[in-house]
C-alpha cells in the first residue's frame, strides 16, 4: 500500500465511513466519547477532534477519562484544554445520566478490556469505533467501525475526517494535538509513516499546528527520565539475548515502556523491564526485535498481557504472599519471568 494511491483511498474510505458517523449521532439522545485507559497523545487528541465533530450535529457530546488524576502532568495539560470547551465525565457520571438511547464512540481503541467501560458496552444503543490497531476476539461487537492499519494513528484519521466535515477550529490546539498524536505513534516520522501521514502533517501546520508546541510535549522530565534510567541501570542479560530488568522502583507504566524501547539499542534481541506501580502491582513491558516473540512471553506471564511479536505488556499481580515486602515480590516476578525464558530455550 506505500504507493500514490494510499492516501487517496484511506480518504474515500472515511468518506463513506462518515455518512454512517453522522446518521449514528443523529439518532442518539448523547454521545459519550471513550479511548483507552491511560489515554497517550494520540488517544486525546482524537477525543477532542471527535468532541468537534459532534459539536458540528450539534450533539451533547461527554468524554469518559476515569484515571485523570493518574496521568503524566502533559497528557493532564491536553486534558485540561479540552475541557475548556467540552464536557470530560468519570465512568460514575456515565452511570448517573446513561440513557436508553446513547451513543458510544471509541477512539483510538477496539479491544473490550482496554477501556474503564469493559462489560458495559451492551448499554449502549449503537457503538462506533475509529482506530488503527489490530482486531481480535476482544474487539467490541458493532457493525459501525473504521479500523484500518494503513494510517499511522487515530489522530490522522481524525485530521481526514475534520477536513471533510469542514469543520473549522477557532482554536489551533486541536491540530497541535492531533500533530502531536501522529508524532507518538509514528515515534516521530521514523516508523508507520504512510503518504497520507505526510499530507495530514502538512495539513495540520496548515491550520495552524504548532510545531514548537508539539516539541514541547516530548520534552524529557528530568525526574521522570532519572526513573527509566535506573531501571536501565539495573538491566541483566538473563541470557546472552534476553537483557531483564526486575525491580519494586515505583515507577510511571510508561516509564517502563520507555526503559524497555531504550535498552533495546543494546546488542540485544529483546528487553524485559518490570517495576511497580503506585497500585503495587508490577507493570512488565517487552521489546523484540523480531528474534523473539514477546508477545508469547507477557501471555505466559500474565492472562492480562497483549500486544505483538514486537512489543508487548501485562500487569502482573497474582502474587503467593500478597503481604510479601515489594523486594520479594520483584524477586518473585523475577523467577516467574526467567522460569518462562527457560521454557523457551
Ligand atoms: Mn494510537
Amino acid at each position: 500500500m506505500k504507493n500514490e494511491k494510499q492516501s487517496s483511498i484511506l480518504k474515500q474510505e472515511l468518506n463513506e465511513f462518515k455518512d454512517v458517523l453522522s446518521s449514528k449521532i443523529k439518532e442518539c439522545n448523547q454521545v459519550f466519547l471513550i479511548a483507552h485507559k491511560n489515554p497517550d497523545y494520540d488517544a486525546i487528541a482524537s477525543l477532542g477532534a471527535m468532541s468537534l465533530v459532534c459539536k458540528r450535529h450539534k450533539k451533547a457530546s461527554y468524554i469518559i477519562i476515569d484515571d485523570v488524576n493518574d496521568l503524566p502532568e502533559k497528557e493532564k495539560v491536553m486534558i485540561e484544554k479540552i475541557k475548556e470547551k467540552f464536557i470530560v465525565i468519570s465512568l460514575k457520571d456515565y452511570e448517573d445520566n446513561k440513557t436508553n438511547n446513547d451513543l458510544l464512540i471509541m477512539v483510538d481503541v477496539n479491544k473490550d478490556f482496554r477501556t474503564s467501560l469493559e462489560g458495559k458496552y451492551k448499554l449502549f444503543k449503537s457503538i462506533i469505533i475509529v482506530d488503527h490497531h489490530d482486531v481480535d476476539s476482544h474487539t467490541v461487537k458493532t457493525n459501525y467501525k473504521f479500523i484500518t492499519q494503513n494510517a499511522s494513528s487515530c489522530s490522522e484519521m481524525m485530521y481526514f475526517l475534520l477536513s471533510q466535515y469542514k469543520i473549522k477550529s477557532s482554536d489551533p490546539c486541536y491540530y497541535t494535538y492531533l500533530l502531536t498524536g501522529i508524532h507518538l505513534d509514528t515515534k516521530r516520522f521514523t516508523k508507520g509513516v504512510f503518504p497520507s501521514t505526510h499530507e495530514a502533517a502538512n495539513g495540520l501546520c496548515d491550520r495552524g499546528a504548532n510545531q514548537i508546541e508539539v516539541d514541547d510535549f516530548f520534552a524529557l522530565d528530568y525526574e521522570s527520565d532519572r526513573r527509566v534510567h535506573a531501571l536501565i541501570d539495573k538491566m541483566n542479560p538473563e541470557n546472552t539475548r534476553i537483557m531483564l530488568s526486575v525491580c519494586s522502583d515505583v515507577c510511571l507504566e510508561n516509564e517502563v515502556a520507555q526503559a524497555a524501547d531504550y535498552a533495546l539499542n543494546y546488542g540485544c534481541d529483546a528487553t524485559i523491564v518490570a517495576a511497580m506501580l503506585k497500585s503495587g502491582e508490577f507493570k512488565v513491558c517487552a521489546r523484540s526485535k523480531g528474534r523473539v516473540d514477546v508477545s508469547n512471553i507477557m501471555h505466559a506471564l500474565s492472562k492480562t498481557g497483549g500486544g505483538n511479536a514486537f512489543s508487548a505488556a501485562c500487569i502482573y499481580n497474582h502474587f503467593v504472599d500478597d503481604n510479601a515486602s515489594d523486594l520479594e515480590k520483584s524477586e518473585e516476578l523475577r523467577k516467574e519471568i526467567v522460569k518462562i525464558l527457560t521454557y523457551r530455550k
